[in-house]
């Protein structure tokens, strides 16, 4: 089989391969892209917490985004943690310099287990310089209550603060609502001055390690080989949601999620 289109993940190492860059690789290659990489920095983790995290120099961040870039050029770009300011600085220059076409952004800040991905002076920066260069952001609950300053208790709070997070200049907003303790999930797209919210029943299980990663890697896959923007969120939500329902039992915390579990959504809808 040959894939359909090239997507470049910048995005940090999650040794145990339930998130990060290698939930990133699964996801894209499952769903039959070709997918490329930038490692922003390795992260020692399992099931349980993360363990330390080391950064990788932004000169070798450019290196490999660049490199990569020249040669083979992607259709759309992911990215995920990006941890410091040092980081999101090169990201912005780089971007500056390149043409890229689509940009999905994660805006990456806690892991599972509660360990900060992310410093507060690079939240300042994502917030104000690199989401204004996104096609799209997926925030969840934690990370838009941080980026709106407010806090979010209901599918209201969630309508609220989308329109506060569409001041920050993002072109599409997908505000995903796992983490409220609803029956359903809400998860919700602000796109044109117009919400869509998918809706779907909650899958009772501690075992969602990576689920954003793989959202947006799967949003990405599905945008880049030329589906619209809605119809991307809503398979992509599907996907994750089969990745779950697997429900591998890996390890002895959060485990990960199955993204082989896929295989009828990619040929029922690629
Ligand atoms: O799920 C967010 C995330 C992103 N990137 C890396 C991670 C995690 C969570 O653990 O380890 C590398």
């Amino acid at each position: 089989m040959k894939p359909k289109s090239k997507i470049l993940i910048i995005a940090g190492s999650d040794s145990s391969g339930g998130a990060g860059i290698q939930a990133d690789i699964k996801t894209v290659t499952s769903l039959g892209g070709y997918a490329m990489t930038a490692i922003t920095a390795v992260t020692s983790q399992n099931t349980t917490g993360v363990k330390s995290v080391l950064p990788i120099t932004p000169k070798e961040i450019e290196k490999q985004i660049l490199h990569t870039y020249n040669d083979i050029k992607p259709d759309v770009i992911k990215i995920g943690m990006l941890h410091s300011t040092n980081i999101i600085n090169l990201i912005l220059k780089v971007l500056a310099r390149t043409k890229f076409k689509k940009i999905v952004l994660d805006p990456v800040m806690v892991a599972k287990g509660g360990a900060k991905l992310i410093s507060n002076n690079a939240i300042k920066l994502l917030k104000y310089k690199l989401i204004k260069k996104a096609y799209l952001i997926t925030p969840n609950i934690p990370e838009a209550e941080v980026l709106t300053k407010t806090k979010i208790r209901s599918l209201d709070d969630m309508l609220i603060s989308i329109k506060i997070l569409s001041k920050l200049g993002a072109k599409n907003i997908l505000l995903k609502g796992g983490h409220l303790k609803t029956k359903y999930t809400y998860d919700i797209l602000l796109n044109n001055n117009k919400m869509k919210i998918f809706k779907n029943k909650k899958i009772n299980t501690k075992n969602t390690h990576g689920t954003g990663c793989t959202l947006s890697s799967a949003i990405a896959t599905f945008l880049s080989c030329g589906k619209p923007l809605k119809k991307s969120c809503e398979l992509g939500i599907k996907y994750v949601n089969q990745a779950i329902k697997s429900n591998l039992v890996y390890g002895k915390g959060n485990g990960p999620i199955n993204h082989l579990n896929s295989f009828k959504i990619n040929r029922k809808f690629l």
